[in-house]
């Protein structure tokens, strides 16, 4: 495999999408070699047919404002890969949406989803439509209309869908409220749906939770714990919650969380009722951390900056992609993190993660130590199909059993010779020969 020659022609195929070819790249190099020492997957083309998604479904999504203004956002389904399962990723609601990030985040959800370890395609979606500063309404308008275009792409068998950025218990409900109406089937069509009509139990938690339980694998691996260590988290929203909440069960102190406008240190620990307001600043729909430090004495307000200055031993980044550069990584480098695992969708940037990896920390990808999401989604599709509910212990005990499962297979594929593990690697090369090798027993279709 020439990696390069396969990205500049990727690249003159669709000129200007960063992330999409970012993501593509991080993938072929990792699998490189097991990839030349399989030639089946050489001569089945498996490359050229896993970079480029199924199809890529696009609508507009006209909606009237409070004002009676007429609005029109754009609307995207990206069907990316489904060889193992049905078609299966978030909506993200973002101003900052477009195709490369949405096929960036299909891309990688088709390795995430394999190493679940249940039956899961890869698919991503969403709209530029902005969730900041509309009304209850007007969401409510946006994600009807919406899903009067994406219900005749989307099925329990087919494509399920699920929240991501800007999408979360409220636009599910309005998403699948759509839905129910025009197909007329109460069915597991999407997942994060309220416990009351089919979601699962943790399914809120899941993303945090499912990190935490990986960083605790990594710590474990060197004999470590969260137990007194200090944490940074960014971002506020669903995932920085659930990993707030679980890092300091597990006797850790979280002392950061960001957002756009730049990031609050907590000296005290964000626990307890801290972490409960964050629900609170999510739900304002004001895109901002800053309202923290009015309402917590000793907490400061940092605008315009992002957490990894702060001296911490664990930093888990849960806003968004590209969030953590390298001048970012060598400041937790510096001042002598030893864990970064990642919650959102690849925060750290190449150089970033180049140099966790020359400096020997443990370092963890999203598609890995994020996947307790759409794991649990995977829970909640497998409690819909068989008209049952498991409670919350249950559930829990599947999603850390996953995580464990997930930090296996990259110690499996992973572990250097000296012993290091590059969890980078381990995830991509565990994820694509599952999704490889489905591909190659169901012939070229
Ligand atoms: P939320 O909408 O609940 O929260 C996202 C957080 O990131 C918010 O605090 C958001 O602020 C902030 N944010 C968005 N853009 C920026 C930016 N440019 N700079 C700084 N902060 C920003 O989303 P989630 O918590 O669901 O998602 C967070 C990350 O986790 C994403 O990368 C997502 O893809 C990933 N993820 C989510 C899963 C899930 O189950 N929800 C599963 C696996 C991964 P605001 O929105 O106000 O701008
Ligand atoms: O990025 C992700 O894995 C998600 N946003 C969750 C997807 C899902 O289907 O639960």
């Amino acid at each position: 495999m020439n990696v390069d020659k396969i990205m500049n022609n990727l690249e003159k195929k669709h000129p200007g999408e960063v992330e999409y070819l970012q993501a593509v790249r991080e993938v072929l190099e990792s699998i490189e070699e097991v990839y030349n020492e399989n030639p089946q997957f050489e001569s089945a083309n498996i490359i050229e047919r896993i970079v480029e998604p199924d199809r890529v479904v696009m609508f507009k999504v006209p909606w009237i404002d409070d004002e009676g203004n007429v609005r029109v956002n754009l609307g995207y389904r990206i069907q990316f890969n489904n060889a193992i399962g049905p078609y299966k990723g978030g909506l993200r609601f973002h101003p900052s949406v477009n195709l490369s990030i949405l096929k960036f985040l299909g891309f990688e959800q088709i390795f995430k989803n394999a190493l679940t370890t249940l039956p899961m395609g890869g698919a991503k979606g969403g709209s530029d439509f902005d969730p900041k500063g509309k009304s209850n309404n007007e969401v409510m308008h946006f994600c009807q209309s919406f899903m009067m275009e994406l219900w005749k792409y989307i099925g329990p068998e087919t494509d399920v869908p699920a929240g991501d950025i800007g999408v979360g218990g409220r636009e599910i409900g309005f998403l699948y409220g759509m839905y129910k109406r025009l197909k007329g089937d109460h069915t597991g069509v999407l997942t994060g749906k309220g416990s009351n009509w089919g979601g699962s139990l943790i399914r809120p938690e899941a993303t945090g939770y499912g990190c935490v339980y990986f960083a605790k694998e990594m710590l474990a691996t060197r004999g470590e714990s969260f137990e007194g260590k200090k944490v940074a988290v960014s971002g506020f929203g669903n995932v920085a919650w659930g990993a707030a909440l679980k890092a300091t069960e597990l006797g850790g102190k979280v002392v950061t969380i960001s957002g756009p406008d730049g990031y609050i240190y907590d000296p005290q620990g964000i626990s307890g009722k801290k972490i409960d307001y964050m629900l609170e600043l999510r739900a304002s729909n004001q895109d901002i951390v800053k309202p923290y430090s009015f309402v917590f004495e000793g907490a400061e307000f940092h605008e315009g900056k992002r957490p990894w200055e702060v001296k911490v031993d664990i930093a888990l980044p849960c806003a968004t992609q590209n969030e953590l550069n390298g001048d970012d990584a060598q400041h937790l480098v510096d001042n002598g993190c030893i864990c970064v695992c990642e919650g959102a969708n690849m925060p750290s940037t190449p150089e970033a993660i180049e140099i966790f990896h020359k400096n020997g920390l443990l370092f963890s990808p999203g598609k890995a130590s994020n996947a307790g999401g759409v794991a649990t989604s995977g829970l909640e599709m497998s409690q819909n199909s068989m008209k049952m509910r498991w409670n919350s212990p249950e559930v829990d005990s599947r999603l850390h059993e996953i995580m464990r499962n997930i930090h296996e297979q990259c110690v499996k594929y992973g572990k250097r010779p000296d012993g290091y593990v590059d969890y980078v690697k381990g995830a991509n090369i565990a994820g694509f020969l599952k999704v490889a090798n489905s591909m190659l027993d169901m012939g070229v279709i």
